[in-house]
């Protein structure tokens, strides 16, 4: 069977396929010995339009690259940002509305979190769909990945009177929750100070 479709624990860690297929090959020290793997992975996922493109602008800013995904013709950006003192290597991913995909967006997107060992998934939802949009949230808590939550467009939502209680929300779920207005850059400090103790809490893997 091909390891990649396993997630039995038949492996220290799934591979980093991503580094691999977009070009990211793992450090080695000078004389080869084992070295640790310098960079962090983190996929931004969610339904089209709630802001994942501009919140992964947000991040990593002008140096971005699109590749199609292999095999497929659907593109997916990557750009990077040094936090907490490691290179993170952000993917903006299509559009997706639940992990079963129907359209080929869904399934890369969904590729991209079940097969690439992402270090962390960010789940990008829209606060004025909130309770739809959990759906998903709840689909990648079952399949076990590293999350946190992101309810964007607060804005929006407190114009209708949608009031989110991150708090609660985050001891609900057992998952970091930061709400966002990313058209205005609020929230962002709060998600990459989040970001920054997910990175320095997960060991990197070792790699020869
Ligand atoms: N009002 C408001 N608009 C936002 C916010 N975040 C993103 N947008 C807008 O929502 C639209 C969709 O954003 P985009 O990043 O393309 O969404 P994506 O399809 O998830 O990548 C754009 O017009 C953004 O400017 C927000 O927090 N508040
Ligand atoms: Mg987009």
């Amino acid at each position: 069977m091909d390891c990649h479709d396993c997630h039995q624990s038949c492996q220290p860690k799934r591979a980093k396929l991503s580094k691999k297929i977009f070009g990211f090959g793992s450090r080695k020290s000078a004389n080869n010995t084992l070295s640790r793997e310098s960079q962090a992975t983190i996929a931004l996922v969610g339904s089209p339009n709630v802001g994942k493109s501009l919140l992964f602008n947000l991040l990593t800013g002008t140096y971005v690259t699109v590749s199609n995904y292999p095999g497929t013709t659907v593109e997916v950006a990557q750009g990077q940002r040094t936090i907490a003192g490691e290179n993170v290597t952000f993917y903006d991913t299509p559009g997706m509305y639940s992990l079963i995909p129907i359209t080929e967006e869904e399934r890369v997107a969904r590729n991209l979190i079940l097969k690439e060992s992402m270090d962390l998934v960010i789940h990008v939802v829209d606060a004025k769909h909130l309770g739809r949009m959990l759906n998903l949230t709840l689909q990648l808590i079952e399949a076990q990945l590293p999350l946190l939550l992101v309810v964007n467009m607060i804005d929006e939502a407190e114009k209708l009177g949608i009031w989110v209680d991150e708090n609660q929300l985050a001891s609900k779920l057992n998952i970091p929750v930061v709400t966002m207005v990313a058209a205005q850059k609020v929230g962002l400090k709060k998600l990459i100070a989040k970001v920054a103790e997910h990175v320095q809490s997960t060991p990197l893997s070792l790699t020869y």
